[in-house]
């Protein structure tokens, strides 16, 4: 394995603005400000020159983590690799992976490449097992994270003027926050509703008007049911777009949303490490998978067990390395989310990645078969009758590894039309996936709704 663990030694940046390579760097590739709903300069930009950034600013960042995370350091020496060593996008390839663990080990704050007094903000994991993953903004990071979650916004369709009801999580998770200082800089009106108090989203739905939704698709759907068993029809609302992201979801389920609504509803991605959303958004023109920006985060994707780089058009883990983040830069962080890259459409100099099958740490290995549950996803959204709303339970009654899929049926139908729903799914997981499992079909409403992301596996299996 090609990680080490951050040392005991706490960093010791000297005074930042001179030793930061990154800021330096900014400076002097930014192309400048645009208006608020206007395509800024960097998102223009050819594949060419979306590269000769890249490679500047990739050199300015290795540079930036080398001199002041001890952690880097020590991984780089132990590896035999030094900043110098980068002279090529290509040459990224010598330099060791990292991943969760390597930031765990720098708890709480020694991944920062700033003084503690440069950090205007930190966020946090959930960290079911363990320590949370923290992470770090400067002033400037945090102003980068902003312009890009207004672009994300406006490529899916925002305008300024719009009213967006956020109900991404506020707090240590950064959806909230994130999504709403983006919000702002597009130049839009937030409703800070963050997630849960569902009868008050409903409310604020009516009163208010808002033309935009922020929250995950889970929820989406739930506000919908919610909507629904209050007697009102959620296509009637004022909303017209929905950004939603944090948790895998599948085309059916975008139709499944858009259906309920009458809304288009557009993907986000983004993970705390590398920033929070804004990773990569999604066009609404097109709706052909986010676009990952490509000015501040260089993508790689590789074979997870082999951890070679793959060709482009692969399939693979996900890995990203930051361009511009100065209180947490991260080099070649495994993300555990499998997708491919694909070449850019709207924003050609930028490449736009796949759905987000699964995580590798969320995959179930059932009798030797691997699935997801987007893949059960898929396929119950395309049967009569069943709903998207479904648990994986993992247990164990014998020595042999069960399945049970718990799964609503559709209010519309009755139960033997829902049991013979039921057996299609399995039989069609059978066919598709290749594994047997039980299917029990559940009454509408009695399966567990989520605010944020929601919980798809219950793994029941002894240790
Ligand atoms: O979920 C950041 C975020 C907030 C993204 C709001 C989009 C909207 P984390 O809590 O660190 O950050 O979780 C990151 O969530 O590695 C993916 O596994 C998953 N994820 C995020 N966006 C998507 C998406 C936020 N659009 C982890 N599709 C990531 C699929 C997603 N999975």
């Amino acid at each position: 394995m090609s990680i080490a663990s951050a040392p005991e030694v706490p960093n010791t940046p000297a005074d930042a603005s001179a030793a930061n390579a990154v800021a330096a760097a900014i400076a002097s590739t930014d192309p400048g400000t645009t208006a608020p709903g206007e395509a800024d300069a960097e998102e223009r930009l050819s594949r060419e020159e979306v590269e000769r950034l890249q490679l500047t600013r990739l050199k300015a960042t290795i540079k930036h983590a080398y001199d002041n995370i001890a952690a880097y350091r020590e991984l780089y020496d132990a590896h035999g690799v030094k900043p110098s060593d980068l002279q090529t996008l290509e040459d990224l390839a010598k330099f060791p992976l990292t991943d969760k663990e390597f930031l765990r080990n720098a708890y709480p704050f020694k991944s920062f490449a700033v003084p503690m007094s440069q950090v205007r903000r930190i966020h946090a994991s959930s960290g079911t097992t363990g320590k949370p993953t923290v992470v770090g903004y400067t002033e400037g990071d945090i102003d980068r994270w902003a312009s890009l979650l207004a672009r994300s916004l406006r490529f899916s369709g925002v305008k300024p003027g719009d009213i967006v009801h956020n109900a991404y999580g506020y707090g240590l998770f950064t959806g909230g926050l994130g999504a709403h200082y983006g919000i702002e800089k597009l130049g839009c009106t937030v409703i800070p509703m963050s997630g849960g108090q569902t009868e008050k989203q409903i409310q604020l739905i009516q009163d208010f008007k808002p033309r935009v939704i922020l929250c995950t698709p889970t929820y989406l759907l739930a506000l919908a049911d919610a909507f629904r068993s209050k007697g009102l029809d959620p296509r009637e609302t004022s909303l017209e777009i929905g950004v939603l992201g944090a948790e895998p979801w599948t085309e059916k389920m975008r139709h499944e949303i858009e259906s309920a609504f009458g809304i288009a509803a557009c993907d986000i991605y983004g993970l705390s490490e590398v920033m929070g959303p804004g990773v990569a958004g999604e066009s609404q023109n097109r709706q052909d998978g986010s676009t990952i920006w490509e000015d501040h985060f260089r993508p790689e994707i590789i074979d997870p067990m082999t951890e070679d780089v793959l060709p482009s058009g692969h399939h693979g883990e996900l890995v990203f390395t930051t361009l511009t983040k100065e209180a947490l830069p991260v080099i070649r962080y495994r993300t555990h989310d499998l997708t491919r890259l694909a070449p850019g459409t709207d924003r050609p100099g930028h490449r736009r990645m796949g759905r987000i099958t699964g995580r590798s740490d969320d995959m179930i290995i059932l009798r030797g078969v691997n699935l997801f549950p987007t893949q059960i996803e898929e396929i119950a959204l395309s049967i009569r009758g069943l709903s998207p709303h479904f648990q994986l339970e993992l247990t164990r009654p014998d020595t042999m590894d069960q399945m049970t899929v718990h799964i609503e049926r559709r209010p519309e139908i009755g139960r033997d039309e829902a049991e013979a729903a039921g057996a299609e799914l399995a039989q069609q997981i059978k066919v598709k996936v290749g594994s047997s499992c039980q299917v029990t079909v559940a009454e509408p409403e009695t399966l567990a709704r989520s605010s944020g992301k929601l919980r798809r596996i219950y793994d029941r299996r002894p240790r």
